[in-house]
C-alpha cells in the first residue's frame, strides 16, 4: 500500500538555518543587519527578517479555528453540498448527461470551504484547476447553475460552454476552471483584494510555477499559492514524481513563507486561512500554503484509479474524513443525529432539483459559440 503521509498535523519541519529570525542566528546577523520593523525592505533579497517557517510557528500555537455553532453548522452544510452535488454529477456522467471530462473534488470539500469562507467576496479573487466545482459551490452560488453547466445548457455560469473544466463568474471573482494546470496566478489589481491561486501536486512540480513565485515575492503580490495535495497527479503518487513532497517547503527559494496545513479538517484550514490572509492583506508578499488532503474518486471519471488499493481509499474515509471530522465537532457541540440527518435531506433535495433543473433546461443557441470568446476588459 501506498504510504499515505496526509501531513499538516505532525510538528514543523523547518529547518531554521539561514532563513532563521536574526534573535535565532544571533548576534553577527544582528549587528549585521538591524532593520526596522517600520521600514519595508525594497526586495524580498533584503529582508533579513525572512523567516520561512513564520506562519507556521504562529499556526501551531493554535491551529484550529475557534467556530460559532452557527459556523460549524454552516461549514458542515457547505461541505455536504460539495459532496453530495459531486455524487450526483457522477450519476450524471454515467448516463451520458455530462459530457467531456469531469473531475470530481469528493474527499478535498474541506480546502474550499475552510479558505473561502474567509474570503472577503467584494474584493478577493479565485483562480484553480479543472477540479473546480467545489470552488463555485463554496462562494454559494446556485447548485442549479452549477449542474447546469456541467450538462452544457443555456443556464449554466458559463452558458454551457465551459462544461465541468472551464466555470467562471466575474461577478464573485472567479475566473477559472482552467485544463492547463499550474498557469493560475494572477496580477495584482491594486484594489485592496488578494488573489487564491490553487493547483494540484502534480502542477506544482511545473518549472512556471516557480517563475511565478519568483515575480510574486519579487513585486511582493498578494497571493495566497495553494497547492491542494490530494497525493497523485493522474494516476501517479506524489512520492513518484516529486523529490520534494513537502510542497509547502517549495517557496524557500524565493522567500515566500510555507504553511503544512491537514485539508481534511475544515477548523484546521479555517485558522490557516486566517493567518495566511492576513499576512498579504498587509502587503507582506505572498504565502505558500499545502493543504494535504485526499480524491476519493479516480483523477476524472474515465479513471478506475487500478494505481492505489481500495483499502487505502477506505482507510481514508474511515478515519480521516473531513465530513465526518465536523460532524464528531457538531455532535460533540450539542446538534443530534436527527438534525444533523434532516440538513442532509434538504441537500440531497437541493441536488436533486439542480440535477432535474439541468436536465430539462434548454441546449444553448448555436450563435452562443461566438460570445464572450474575447473580453475587453473583465
Ligand atoms: C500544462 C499541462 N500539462 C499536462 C497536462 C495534463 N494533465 C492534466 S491533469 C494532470 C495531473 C494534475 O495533477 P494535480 O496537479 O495533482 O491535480 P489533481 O488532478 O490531483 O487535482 C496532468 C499532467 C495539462 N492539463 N496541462
Ligand atoms: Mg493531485
Amino acid at each position: 500500500m501506498h504510504a499515505l503521509p496526509l501531513r499538516g498535523t505532525r510538528g514543523c519541519a523547518y529547518r531554521r538555518s539561514r532563513y532563521s529570525s536574526p534573535e535565532e542566528q544571533g548576534s553577527e546577523v544582528l549587528a549585521k543587519a538591524p532593520r526596522s520593523k517600520k521600514t519595508a525592505p525594497k526586495s524580498p533579497a533584503e529582508d533579513s527578517e525572512f523567516a520561512l517557517h513564520s506562519l507556521q510557528d504562529a499556526f501551531e500555537q493554535d491551529s484550529r479555528f475557534k467556530a460559532s455553532k452557527e459556523q460549524l453548522l454552516d461549514f458542515y452544510k457547505q461541505m455536504l453540498l460539495i459532496r453530495r452535488f459531486e455524487e450526483r454529477a457522477g450519476q450524471l456522467y454515467g448516463l451520458g448527461l455530462i459530457g467531456g471530462f469531469c473531475h470530481l473534488y469528493i474527499g478535498q470539500e474541506a480546502v474550499a470551504i475552510g479558505l473561502q469562507s474567509a474570503l472577503d467576496g467584494d474584493k478577493d479573487s479565485v483562480i484553480t484547476g479543472y477540479r473546480d466545482h467545489g470552488h463555485m459551490l463554496a462562494y454559494g452560488i446556485d447548485p442549479k447553475v452549477i449542474m447546469a453547466e456541467l450538462t452544457g445548457r443555456e443556464a449554466g455560469i458559463s452558458k454551457g460552454k465551459g462544461g465541468s473544466m472551464h466555470m467562471f463568474s466575474t461577478e464573485h471573482k472567479f475566473y477559472g476552471g482552467h485544463g492547463i494546470v499550474g498557469a493560475q496566478a494572477h496580477q495584482y489589481n491594486d484594489d485592496g483584494g488578494f488573489c487564491l491561486a490553487y493547483f494540484g501536486d502534480g502542477a506544482a512540480n511545473q518549472g512556471q510555477v516557480y517563475e511565478t513565485m519568483n515575480m510574486a515575492a519579487l513585486w511582493k503580490l498578494p497571493i495566497v499559492f495553494v497547492v491542494e495535495n490530494n497525493q497523485y497527479a493522474m494516476g501517479t503518487a506524489v512520492g513518484r514524481s516529486s523529490a520534494e513532497t513537502e510542497f509547502h517547503r517549495r517557496g524557500t527559494a524565493f522567500r515566500i513563507p510555507g504553511m503544512d496545513v491537514n485539508g481534511m479538517d475544515v477548523l484546521e484550514v479555517r485558522q490557516a486561512a486566517e493567518i495566511a490572509f492576513k499576512h498579504v492583506r498587509e502587503g507582506k508578499g505572498p504565502v505558500l500554503m499545502e493543504c494535504n488532503t485526499y480524491r476519493y474518486r479516480g483523477h476524472s471519471m474515465s479513471d478506475p484509479a487500478k494505481y492505489r488499493t481500495r483499502e487505502e481509499v477506505q482507510d481514508i474515509r474511515e478515519h480521516k474524513d473531513p465530513i465526518e471530522a465536523i460532524k464528531k465537532v457538531l455532535l460533540e457541540n450539542g446538534s443530534t443525529e436527527d438534525e444533523l440527518k434532516a440538513i442532509d435531506k434538504d441537500i440531497r433535495k437541493t441536488v436533486t432539483e439542480a440535477a432535474d433543473f439541468a436536465e430539462i433546461s434548454p441546449e444553448p443557441e448555436p450563435g452562443e459559440l461566438y460570445t464572450d470568446v474575447l473580453v475587453g476588459e473583465y
